[in-house]
């Protein structure tokens, strides 16, 4: 047997052997996002056959009611995170507000928000998906966690990652030291340690991501851009586009490979699409943290103050070759007067 097999629980304890102080709650919240994980990519594996056990809304052979996949996952990470006595709140895409820890259950000194199925409307057509997390340190005094903990700057996350259910699924997370990736095998439910210490290929490939159906709503700056990669400008090669249209899987491709994943905001819709708090500040801290750039078009991602649990932002991640060309033609936006 080869003596490189290492686990997620084995190489997360490493990490924490290196800070004697640790208490192991953090520990403790990376080893539960790692079990929601696989919970949930048993579930998402079996997708397409839930018109076989039961679509949502009717019950399965079983005569349990079944859940939409998004709703399922959310009742994963709920169960899981909120039953395991590391965090005292929790920020869901799928509830409005911050979600506290009932009394009698124990909580710890962290705050999780998370995207518990991005790119579910890809589900139904067995394209990958992905779930998002990001972990704050609790800042206010008491049991409960207030907003307040959670309104923090993306630079302050403790950790951050996603987990790419795809041809096989994969976790990814940064604690601030590097990026680590582990493949789960399925024949033996362990996350093992398959991509160490994970670069972002500089410069990056010639591959843009973007959903060009918005064209038209784009800032003028945004549609010169997307010209250049297209190679419409003299002297410059067009780039190859790709764009799946689930973040993660975006994301993962560009981490991997190189190139820009973009999602700008509309002359209608400045913001955008993406949330900050458990999408953008997460994937930023990860693309950085992998030698990267995340920014909104004009400044660093992981310096905004967010204000609101679920605002959203515009989000250029990749390599920083490809984000600093961005933020040189979204530059003329300002002169011109559009915000996107
Ligand atoms: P989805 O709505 O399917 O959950 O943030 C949500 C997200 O997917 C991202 O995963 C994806 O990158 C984006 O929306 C796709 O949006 P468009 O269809 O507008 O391109």
């Amino acid at each position: 047997m080869s003596e490189s097999i290492v686990t997620i629980e084995q190489f997360i304890a490493g990490q924490e052997r290196e800070h004697p102080d640790a208490t192991g709650a953090f520990t403790d919240v990376l080893l539960q996002v790692s079990l929601a994980a696989k919970i949930i990519s048993r579930s998402v594996s079996k997708a397409g056959l839930v018109d076989i056990l039961g679509a949502a809304g009717s019950e399965n052979v079983h005569g349990e009611q079944v859940q939409k996949l998004d709703e399922y996952a959310d009742a994963v990470i709920a169960q899981v995170l909120g039953r395991g006595g590391s965090v005292c709140g929790i920020v869901s895409e799928e509830s409005e507000h911050l979600i506290r820890i009932p009394e009698p259950h124990e909580t710890g000194p962290y705050v999780i928000a998370i995207d518990p199925l991005d790119g579910s409307s890809n589900i139904d057509v067995n394209i990958s998906v992905g779930t998002i997390f990001s972990i704050h340190r609790k800042r206010s005094s008491g049991r409960d966690a207030q907003a307040s903990d959670v309104l923090q700057r993306g630079s302050e996350q403790c950790a951050a990652g996603y987990v790419h259910y795809g041809s096989s699924t994969m976790l990814v997370f940064t604690t601030g030291a590097g990026v680590h990736g582990f493949t789960l095998d399925p024949s033996i439910g362990e996350f093992l340690l398959s991509h160490p210490n994970l670069e972002i290929p500089t410069p990056g490939a010639h591959v843009y991501s973007v959903n060009e159906g918005y064209t038209t709503q784009w800032s003028e700056g945004q549609q010169r851009l997307v010209r250049r990669f297209r190679g419409e400008e003299d002297g410059v090669e067009a780039f190859s586009a790709r764009y799946v249209g689930s973040m993660v899987a975006d994301f993962h491709r560009t981490l991997l490979r190189g190139g820009i994943f973009m999602y700008p905001g509309t002359l209608a819709k400045p913001q955008g699409k993406l949330r900050l708090l458990y999408e953008v500040a997460p994937l930023s801290l990860l693309c950085e943290q992998a030698g990267g750039l995340a920014s909104d078009g004009h400044d660093r991602i992981l310096d905004i103050e967010p204000t609101d649990l679920h605002q959203r932002t515009p989000a250029f991640l990749g390599s920083p070759d490809l984000v600093e060309l961005v933020e040189h033609y979204l530059a003329q936006n300002r002169v011109d007067g559009q915000s996107a």
